[in-house]
């Protein structure tokens, strides 16, 4: 004989389930939509100075030679990165902005726009920033909040 109460329980478990998947995912698109916003639309039109910060980093091995870029508020960073190792690398700045991956030997400048924040960089290769390839970008002389 079946047990009344069992499917019960189960028929009933089974609507409730479902708005929580999709509340999980509406709150992963909402935060997926904010981070995106909030990287494509940063206003520091009004806090450039006008100076831009040129720094050269290189590759050792799989590090890259700095740690930190420190950068005045305001400035424009402006990043010459040289693959001095010999496998494929790149460098990508949490503003979106990169280098192409660059083969041993090669350099490109990048653009990284005015700094107002401080911000991560990385290699996008696989396994590489686990192993230590990042650097930070952190601002100096930001305006008191
Ligand atoms: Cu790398």
């Amino acid at each position: 004989m079946s047990n009344p109460r069992a499917s019960l329980v189960s028929a009933a478990a089974l609507p409730a389930a479902r708005p929580r998947i999709w509340l999980a995912l509406f709150a992963l698109l909402a935060a997926l939509v904010l981070l995106v916003s909030g990287c494509s639309s940063p206003d520091n039109s009004a806090a450039a100075t006008g100076e831009t910060t040129k720094v050269t980093v290189r590759v050792n091995g799989m590090l890259y030679d700095t740690d930190v870029i420190e950068v005045p508020y305001g400035n424009r960073l402006e990043v010459t990165f040289e693959n001095t190792s010999r496998d494929v690398h790149d460098l990508r700045f949490a503003n979106g902005k990169a280098s192409q991956r660059l083969a041993g030997g090669k350099a490109e400048v990048i653009d990284v726009g005015v700094i107002t924040e401080d911000m991560e960089g990385w290699c996008t290769i696989a396994g590489h920033r686990q192993q230590g390839m990042e650097l930070d970008v952190v601002v100096t002389g930001a305006p008191a909040e």
